[in-house]
């Protein structure tokens, strides 16, 4: 059903054809993850950098209740840009296209909607994943479900800094999905290099990555491959500054009542402020750094 809504980009679609390289990206990151006019840059730039790697690049997002696999640059301006844009996981999806809405997909609805039109690769700044105490208020983020139970090889820095990132590596793994990295022993905090879990397997280059990829593939694996990229070193913040700023924003999430899919985005925000956008510049050039490494494992994968 879902498949006659999408719209695919010729050249995206040639190139799924012709098993060239593409490379996912999101839009909730977007409307919903980076402010004005940051967002935009880092849209433009993501792209670039998948195309320096000589990949195909294909925003995803949806406009006027269409799912469009290749956003132009005017849809991304408007995604990032208008105020209403609605922040689409699998449970709202369909609603959104009944209500011909303009709407960002999340890493959940990207990947379910990316590996079904044959795309195999996907790029994103930091995955949801268990929030801190989700014993009481039970927010584990859809992206886990969808990491669970679509194929596709994601490239990020991590589960965001605001989660319980104990709890969220614990469950990648219980969902089967190899949790690798390149050049790191350990997985990614976001907008900090280092947590104290360990990859599965920490790759040194991209040629092992891409043939570990292709025996992912050999073997029919069910999930996703989660491969960590961490923060450029340059943008990278200490640890105890960063859960004194996650602390102040989770009180006043609580104080103002701000749940649900709201959550994150409000977190994020509140903590750019509090950074003085040093998490903004982080968030920033993590994403594109993925989108880079992405272009580049994907590019090797296919040829
Ligand atoms: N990566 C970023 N910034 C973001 C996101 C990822 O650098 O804002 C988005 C992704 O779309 C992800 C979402 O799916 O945050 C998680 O939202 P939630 O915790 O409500 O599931
Ligand atoms: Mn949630």
């Amino acid at each position: 059903m879902l498949k006659n809504k999408f719209k695919i980009n010729p050249k995206i679609k040639e190139s799924i054809e012709i098993n060239r390289s593409v490379v996912a990206l999101e839009s909730t990151l977007i409307s919903h993850g980076l402010p004005y006019p940051e967002n935009i840059n880092v849209a433009k730039e993501s792209i670039k950098a998948v195309e320096d790697s000589g990949s195909i690049a294909a925003t995803i997002g949806i406009i006027n209740g269409e799912i469009i696999i290749g956003l132009n640059y005017n849809e991304i301006e408007l995604l990032a840009t208008s105020k209403n844009v609605a922040k689409v996981s699998l449970n709202n999806i369909a609603l959104s296209l009944f209500h011909k809405q303009n709407a960002a997909t999340t890493v959940a609805t990207t990947i379910n909607i990316a590996s079904k039109v044959g795309i195999k690769f996907f790029a994103t700044g930091g995955i949801g994943g268990v929030h801190l105490g989700s014993e009481d208020n039970n927010d584990i983020s859809a992206d886990l479900t969808e990491l669970s139970r679509n194929r596709m090889f994601v490239i990020s820095s991590g589960a965001k800094s605001i989660l319980d990132l104990e709890k969220t590596f614990e469950k990648l793994e219980t969902y089967g999905i190899p949790r690798v990295s390149y050049n790191s022993d350990y997985m990614p905090g976001f907008w900090y290099d280092e947590t104290i879990y360990a990859v599965d397997q920490n790759f040194k280059n991209i040629d092992d990555i891409a043939n570990y990829l292709k025996l992912v593939e050999e073997t029919n694996h069910n999930s996703s491959v989660l491969i960590f990229n961490k923060v450029p070193k340059s943008k990278s913040i200490e640890k105890s500054l960063i859960e004194n700023w996650i602390n102040k924003s989770i009180e006043k999430a609580r104080n103002n009542l701000i749940t649900g899919k709201d959550l994150t985005p409000f977190l994020i925000s509140e903590i750019n402020t509090l950074s003085k956008n040093k998490t903004l510049e982080a968030n920033s050039a993590l994403i594109v750094n993925n989108a880079l490494l992405a272009g580049k494992i994907s590019k090797k994968f296919n040829s």
